[in-house]
């Protein structure tokens, strides 16, 4: 395959380049920065903090790398080159804003977040459809697009028979942040495509991922990813483990009693490689659930507890969510099609708190503390 990875630069983007270059693929790839430079604007930084795309590409075998704002009419041009120039065949989308806590700041980071998302996304299907339409997007959503409604969830699309009558519609959405909302305008936008230019689109809703170490990137490599623990970008299991070394308090949001699917950064390199070897139909917007284990929040803080140690306090939860709810996404897809899933382990904690370990003099303590409350 001759693979183009948006996104490069960040968590999942660079494990993912690496990746599919193991498996003798051709590998380009780009990203704007964006995500260091909101970084930036609020003063946080990631414990671990890769080298710029472009260094670690030039490094790398001297992988094709470009760095383009893909939402920008500029950028539509430089994505329809780089289609033509790389004969690209398989996209993978990670280019989008990542942080749900980050669009509910104000009025202009939900209009940054979903201007970016939509709009690159937008140039993407466009530029798919100039250069070559049968080019498969892998295009990476969120669990967190379908909210947590009292019916279980299926893998995108719904069965319904209303009134006598019976359709196939795509699944009900009730996210939770301006974030999690552009995706599903992403995915709307997509599945219209693939209905009316016959485009081919296989969308991720992901889970929420932990683990520092890949196959190809080992946490304790010049390779590894990133590591975030601020309240921005930092995800629940990573904020507190590093809360739990610090001997600070582990912040439960509220009881503690919201679900949500987790998987291992192996998985998500193992899913987007099925997705890309089992592609979908011309036409088709294929939906596969991606994460491999359910837990609520206070299972998860329990779990870190057992493993490295800590205290937990159930905080004011800053964000309006369900604490009590339903929850039972399906995930058969990507099982079927051959994931052996690598499930959480306090072993793994462990190993996750000692690749951590060594950089924590660098943790700044005010970035920890929730303080983006979804009600301004
Ligand atoms: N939470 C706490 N304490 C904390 C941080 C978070 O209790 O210190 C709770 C939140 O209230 C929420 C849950 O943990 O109920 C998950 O929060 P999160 O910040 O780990 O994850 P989320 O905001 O949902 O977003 C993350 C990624 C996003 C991805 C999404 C997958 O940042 O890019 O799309 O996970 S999912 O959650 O399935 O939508």
């Amino acid at each position: 395959m001759n693979v183009l990875i948006l996104g490069a630069d960040g968590y999942l983007g660079w494990p993912t380049a690496l990746h599919f270059k193991a498996r003798n693929h051709n590998v380009t790839v780009a990203d704007n920065y964006l995500k260091r430079r909101m970084e930036r604007s609020i003063g946080v930084t990631p414990l671990i903090l890769p080298e710029l795309l472009e260094v670690r590409a030039k490094q790398f075998d001297n992988m094709p790398c470009h760095i383009f704002d893909l939402s920008k009419e500029e950028g539509f041009k430089t994505l329809c080159n780089i289609l033509e120039q790389d004969r690209i065949n398989t996209i993978v989308h990670y280019a989008e804003q990542p942080s749900a806590p980050f669009s509910m700041r104000s009025r202009s980071a939900a209009i940054e977040t979903q201007v970016n998302n939509i709009a690159g996304t937008l140039n993407l299907m466009f530029a798919v459809k100039k250069v070559n339409p049968d080019i498969h997007i892998i295009k990476l959503g969120t669990m967190g697009e379908y909210g947590t409604p009292n019916i279980d969830i299926e893998e995108g699309w719904l069965d319904i028979t209303h009134k006598g009558r019976e359709d196939k519609v795509l699944f009900p959405k009730r996210p939770g942040s301006f974030y999690h909302l552009s995706k599903v305008h992403d995915s709307h936008n997509l599945e219209f495509t693939c209905r009316i230019w016959g485009l081919r689109v296989t969308d991720h809703n992901q889970g929420i991922v932990y683990g520092v170490g890949t196959e190809e990137g080992p946490y304790d490599s010049d390779n590894r990813t990133s590591f975030h623990y601020d309240e921005t970008f930092g995800t629940v299991l990573n904020r507190f483990i590093v809360q739990s070394l610090l001997g600070i308090p582990i912040t439960v949001y509220g009881t503690g009693g919201q679900q949500r699917g987790f998987l291992d950064i192996r998985d998500t390199m193992k899913c987007v490689q099925i997705a890309a070897e089992v592609p979908a139909a011309p036409g088709e917007f294929k939906v596969r659930n991606q994460y491999t284990q359910k837990y609520c929040v206070m299972h998860i803080a329990d779990c870190v507890v057992k493993a490295i140690g800590g205290k937990i306090e159930e905080v004011p939860n800053p964000r309006v969510e369900a604490e009590q709810h339903y929850y039972s996404p399906v995930n058969d897809s990507f099982i079927l099609d051959g994931l052996t899933p690598h499930f959480l382990t306090a072993g793994l904690i462990q190993e996750m708190a000692d690749a951590i370990s060594p950089f924590l003099d660098r943790v700044r303590l005010q970035s920890i503390d929730p303080k983006t409350k979804w009600v301004l």
